[in-house]
């Protein structure tokens, strides 16, 4: 008989974390979700997007330094150490979101918007750098608020790869990730078992698409549940919630089967862990069902998938 592989898993939500909070702060905050998991049975909890942080793509800095303030050189460093140390003391391991900078041996400098998974014995073991960046690479005229990710990150260069994780397979994405399905299967088609996710989503997007709250919280779950229950894979995402220096920020966090249900929400908008028990193997039936990809998937009709990036109308 197949063993069970049981794990009981967090997601630690956090409500706003303002321009001046301190990372010593943020970290402190971060390490009491912990514990929390930790008193729920958990191994593993997900914090969110560039969780050490106020958004700050929000603004448009003049100032170089000040924007380099809000990226980790190093990782583990001194503000985050004490996070890698009660990963160890509770047996809890990771995912974490932060901004990245790295220098290469000639002083070249990348950014990018990065999330970890960090097991425990206080090892990172797999990285992601995000990928789809939303926003722009210039301030807009007029806007209510910037959305600069375009201009502060890199394209992340890792492509987007899963990992051997607590007894099953993981993978990471952020944010706007979780909004395109190629993500979802480039990770399905490695097995992962578990997507564990961060975001930072403004309840009212600057294209007009989601003016109601009902409407950015639909697509929000919509496009996880879908991507979990396409790829047979729980789904671990995290929010930072809340009015966040003005700007206000869905929260609705929560833990996806790979049904596509959703087993448990956040239902503040603050920090606040939610705990299930996830079954690595609840997947293996829809992988061997309906979504062997084995048997279904039709590749050679899946061209322009990778060779076009816009859509073109047909010309008849
Ligand atoms: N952080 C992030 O990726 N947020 C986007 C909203 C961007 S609106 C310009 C998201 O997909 O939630």
């Amino acid at each position: 008989m197949a063993l069970r592989r049981v794990l009981n898993v967090s997601v630690a939500q956090m409500g706003p974390v303002a321009r001046s909070e301190s990372r010593h702060k943020v970290v402190n905050r971060m390490i009491k979700l912990m514990e929390e998991a930790h008193q729920q049975g958990s191994s593993f909890v997900v914090f969110p997007e560039l969780a050490l942080t106020t958004f700050f793509p929000r603004w448009d800095y003049d100032d170089n330094d000040e924007l380099e303030s809000w990226f980790e050189v190093n990782m583990p460093n001194a503000y985050t150490n004490r996070l890698f140390e009660c990963a160890v003391q509770l047996g809890c391991g990771f995912y974490l979101g932060y901004a990245e900078l790295e220098e290469d041996s000639l002083g070249r400098k990348q950014f990018f918007n990065t999330s970890i998974l960090v097991d425990t014995k206080g090892c990172i073991i797999g990285k992601y750098r995000k990928i789809h960046l939303p926003g722009t690479d210039e301030p807009v005229t007029g806007a209510s608020h910037q959305h600069l990710e375009k201009k502060y990150f890199d394209v992340g260069n890792l492509g987007f790869p899963a990992f051997n994780f607590q007894g099953g397979v993981f993978g990471m994405c952020i944010c706007n990730d979780r909004r395109w399905p190629e993500v979802w299967r480039v990770l399905g088609l490695q097995g992962v078992e578990v997507v564990a996710l961060g975001y930072n989503t403004p309840m009212e997007n600057r294209y007009g698409l989601s003016k109601l709250t009902d409407l950015s919280m639909f697509h929000n779950h919509l496009c996880m549940q879908a991507g979990a229950y396409q790829n047979g894979t729980w789904v671990l995402a995290a929010a930072k919630a809340g009015v966040e220096e003005g700007i206000h920020h869905i929260g609705g966090s929560c833990i996806i089967s790979p049904t596509g249900e959703i087993v448990g929400i956040c239902k503040s908008e603050d920090d606040e862990v939610i705990t299930a028990e996830c079954d690595l193997s609840e997947g293996d039936k829809i992988r061997e069902t309906i979504f062997n990809f084995e048997n279904h998937r039709q590749i050679k009709y899946y061209g322009s998938i990778t060779s076009q990036t816009g859509a073109l109308k047909p010309n008849n």
